[in-house]
């Protein structure tokens, strides 16, 4: 099979690996950080490529940058209480701007109004509510000068002209860049104690992008796991072609539709509240709190985890759309977190009724049924259940839910619902098996 055809880099049993990714599996649930220099613009994170803006024209946000309002404990009890088992934290973006003290460049957190390493405090402080710890690094640097324009690059040419992008990489060595990558790698795999997940962004092979060569994927992906052999490695690094390459994969801002094709495998879906990763003042397709929800089951109801995603503001806090977003998931998950944490997709003899959908816990033998629609008549009829379930209840007050055997269809259970709806966006019904 293609697998079995795919190359390894390390020498790792199955066992191990599963070993290794349990916490990640049963968490489910995480948060996303994006905060650099880009929140001062506010107009997305891409704003120094999307605007073709110079190393120049963009120091003027380093300047400026001056986070008087960051205060990483009060992001940490925000996540916890959203019931976010992990975070990830852009410690470099594209922009190339560190968060952290690096010995390896001056356009650092250190050098600007922060005057301190932001990646320490935020460490300290999701350490402290016991979340998991995440880094996000960015492999494009739109700041390095051995960096190679390409694509994407701020100062990519107009019309593609390749006499201009001859031109532009004169001089540019991404030798130098690699050595500097892998530095920096090294330093946030070192200074701060155990890393849980790194998220390394992106690879793009093409005529003028960027693939595993120039990164030295191999060789980074074996540093990565000899300073830290527990951590968790996503796919990003253009390593397809090795069975052991990445540990997850990474389906960026799909739909809820989407997610079904994923099962089976083992993923995280990133989404953002309104489109953005960074800060984004005036961007205002927020999504709701149903579709939100919505992500986060049918996530788990396809066997993955979602990392949603937060951009906290230039002066470091999250704002008020954002804090009443997860005040609302934390508000669900306070009453229906069993249905989420060690829950996947469902052994396929049991199908979803119409209007809801399915997770499943084996170690615990239950079937959690979400009711995404709340029937009208006060019943579901569950067909194929019949002498499979002991027990139902709501999980929001463990009341018990009464049964009847259909008659008229063998096997098929059929659950009472009171007519009233239950004040949950989404109402949970725990099945024992
Ligand atoms: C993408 C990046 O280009 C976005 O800015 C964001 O970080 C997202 C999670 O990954 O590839």
């Amino acid at each position: 099979s293609a697998v079995q055809a795919q190359k390894k880099i390390g020498n790792e049993t199955d066992e191990q690996k599963a070993k290794r990714m349990e916490w990640w599996k049963d968490a489910r649930f995480g948060m996303f950080i994006h905060w650099g220099l880009y929140a001062l613009p506010a107009r997305h994170e891409w704003v120094k490529s999307n605007e073709h803006i110079t190393n120049e024209g963009y120091q003027k946000y380093f300047n400026q940058f001056n986070p008087d309002h960051f205060q990483p404990k009060l992001w940490a009890k925000k996540a916890k209480a959203a019931g976010m088992k992990y975070v990830v934290l852009t410690t470099k973006h594209h922009e190339g701007f560190t968060l952290f003290d690096s010995k390896f460049t001056d356009y650092k957190a250190t050098n600007t109004l922060a005057k301190r390493d932001l990646v320490k405090e935020f460490v300290d402080a999701f350490r402290a509510e016991g979340l998991k710890i995440g880094f996000y690094y960015s492999l494009i640097d739109w700041h390095h000068p051995d960096f190679t324009v390409d694509d994407y690059h701020p100062l990519k040419p107009a019309n593609n002209d390749e006499n201009q992008y001859l031109a532009l990489n004169k001089g540019r060595n991404m030798a130098n860049y690699r050595k500097y990558l892998s530095n920096q790698v090294n330093e946030i795999l070192t200074k701060y104690g155990k890393i849980d997940v790194l998220w390394l962004d992106f690879s793009y092979p093409g005529k003028h992008g960027k693939g595993k060569e120039d990164w030295a994927s191999v060789e980074l992906l074996k540093q990565i796991r000899k300073l830290q052999p527990g951590i968790i490695v996503d796919n990003r690094l253009d390593l397809d072609e090795y069975s052991d390459g990445a540990d997850f994969e990474t389906p960026e801002q799909v739909s809820t539709e989407a997610l079904a094709k994923f099962k089976g495998k083992t993923w995280e879906t990133c989404q953002t509240f309104s489109g953005s990763w960074g800060y984004y003042r005036d961007e205002n397709t927020w999504k709701t709190n149903k579709q939100l929800l919505s992500l986060l089951i049918t996530s788990v109801a396809n066997g993955g985890n979602l990392l949603l995603n937060v951009g906290p503001t230039a002066r470091g806090e999250f704002d008020n759309r954002a804090n009443t977003a997860l005040d609302s998931l934390g508000l669900w998950m306070h009453a229906n977190s069993s249905s989420i944490y060690g829950c996947t997709f469902a052994p396929d003899k049991y199908k979803a009724a119409p209007g809801t959908q399915l997770t499943y816990n084996k170690t615990g033998k239950k079937l959690y049924v979400h009711l995404f629609e709340y029937p009208k008549d006060g019943k579901i009829v569950l067909d194929g259940y019949g002498d499979d379930v002991i027990y139902a209840q709501f999980l929001h007050d463990n009341s018990e839910l009464l049964t009847d055997k259909d008659k008229s269809t063998s096997g098929s259970l059929v659950l009472k619902l009171p007519t009233k709806k239950p004040d949950f966006q989404i109402p949970v019904i725990e099945l024992s098996l």
